[in-house]
């Protein structure tokens, strides 16, 4: 295996967590480019069940993992996570973590403003987290971020704080939240300067480094094409690119480097959070898919939305994410049911498309047109060869390659990371 970036092709939780781990094991280095602690990628390794939001998954199977410079960081959430991971018998060491100069944190304040603005939406809000993710990513676009880097230097600190704050207390004001005061946030830096610097590193040049070696390196995507801030159901989306094509700027690489974009698709469609969802089922059935699938966000248990698969917008994510394989995940969720449909195409104003509009009034109106197809009796669950597999359960594959227009290289048929069947 040369180098693979793994993506989500929905709307996150697709199962990017297992089939990272699954090719962990054949990769060096594995590295987070965007997003931050709102991920939840829950890896079942024996009897252990990691639940991780920053950390890279392959920490887990003790390669180097790299949290690159498109991530925000928060410190607090990084800390208590490495604490959790110990006390589970993990060894995270500035050995094994490396995290970039040139990270923006995500401080208090961030979280605070996420929180009052998602409140004063009422019901328009987006459904965020309330990690922060969002103030954060602006704040570095803004360019009044803090840096990891700036954790060793108390001066810059200083000058940093007062042009953060005066941004951030004049809209925490307006929104009738607390402010925050320079000395507060000074006294939570560094009290957790000491511990976070160790795993400071030039992460771009340690990635071309390890390149040049000949060492293995996986990108892990965190949430998903859908909630990319560019080419998701905007403004219902996450406040980073999460397209393959970020992995090389949210970590330092060239776009050369990303190797093979594999799509992770689940064989239906979940989301958490608010937006539009055109295949979302209200019924018993999307109940029985959240029941089934254990449908709850890992980092904030919320209950995901269910419905069908989505063949339209998981075309379109292998067309913008530039996915040359996908790995189809919880297929056994599907086992035994008497008919499975898979939107093929939307009906706007009465008018039939396949292409998903871009305008939030638009992508609310549409109306998903349904292909049907007869499901299977017998289980996929726990599969390790397409020959235990239902002929029908196949058909179902097949056809949904068909309508993406990418293979399916990989399925995965239980949560075990050996019960993987490579399709080519
Ligand atoms: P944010 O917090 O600003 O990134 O939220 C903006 C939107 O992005 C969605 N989002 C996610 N969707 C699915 N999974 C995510 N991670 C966790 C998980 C979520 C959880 O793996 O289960 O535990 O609730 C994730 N992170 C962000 C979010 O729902 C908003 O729609
Ligand atoms: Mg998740």
């Amino acid at each position: 295996m040369s180098n693979v970036t793994v993506i989500g092709t929905q709307w996150g939780d697709e199962g990017k967590g297992k089939i990272v781990d699954w090719l962990a094991s054949r990769a060096d280095i594995v590295v987070r480019f965007q997003g931050g602690h709102n991920a939840g990628h829950t890896l079942v390794v024996g009897d252990q069940t990691y639940k991780l939001s920053l950390l890279p998954s392959g920490l887990v199977r003790g390669k180097t993992g790299v949290i690159g410079n498109g991530v925000v960081v928060d410190p607090e959430a990084l800390l208590k996570e490495i604490d959790r991971v110990t006390a589970q018998g993990l060894k995270v060491t500035p050995d094994t973590l490396k995290i970039a100069e040139n990270a923006p944190l995500i401080l208090p304040v961030h979280g605070a403003l996420d929180r009052a603005r998602e409140a004063a939406r009422g019901e328009r809000k987006i459904g965020t987290t309330g990690r922060g993710i969002g103030p954060a990513y602006e704040d570095k676009v803004a360019r009044r971020a803090i840096r990891l880097c700036d954790l060793a230097e108390p001066e810059t600190l200083d000058w940093k704080l007062d042009e953060l704050l005066l941004h951030h207390n004049t809209l925490l004001r307006g929104l009738g939240a607390a402010t925050f005061t320079k000395e507060e946030l000074m006294a939570f830096l560094t009290g957790i300067a000491p511990r976070v610097l160790p795993f400071m590193a030039p992460v771009w040049d340690l990635l071309d480094d390890s390149r040049r070696a000949g060492s293995r390196i996986l990108f892990e995507g965190a949430q998903a094409v859908m909630l990319d801030v560019d080419h998701g159901t905007y403004p219902y989306v996450t406040s980073s690119n999460t397209v393959a094509a970020n992995a090389g700027t949210g970590s330092g690489v060239s776009p050369t480097s990303i190797g093979f974009v594999l799509g992770i698709a689940k064989a239906y469609t979940t989301r958490v959070g608010e937006g539009p969802f055109p295949s979302e089922l209200h019924d018993e059935m999307g109940r029985t898919l959240g029941q089934r699938g254990h449908e709850f966000g890992t980092v904030t248990g919320r209950p995901r939305r269910c419905g069908w698969f989505d063949a339209v917008l998981v075309r379109r994510a292998v067309r913008v994410g530039g996915v040359n394989g996908l790995a189809l995940t919880k297929l056994d969720v599907l086992d035994g049911l008497k008919e499975i449909s898979i939107c093929v195409g939307y009906e706007l104003d009465g008018v039939k498309t396949t292409h998903f509009p871009s305008a939030p009034g638009a992508q609310s109106r549409i109306r998903p047109v349904f292909e049907t197809m007869e499901g299977w009796e017998g289980t996929t669950h726990g599969a390790r060869s397409w020959a235990d597999l239902p002929a029908q359960a196949i058909k179902y594959v097949r056809r949904i390659e068909e309508l993406v227009e990418a293979p399916v290289t990989l399925l995965s048929t239980s949560p075990e990371r050996d019960d993987t069947i490579l399709m080519r």
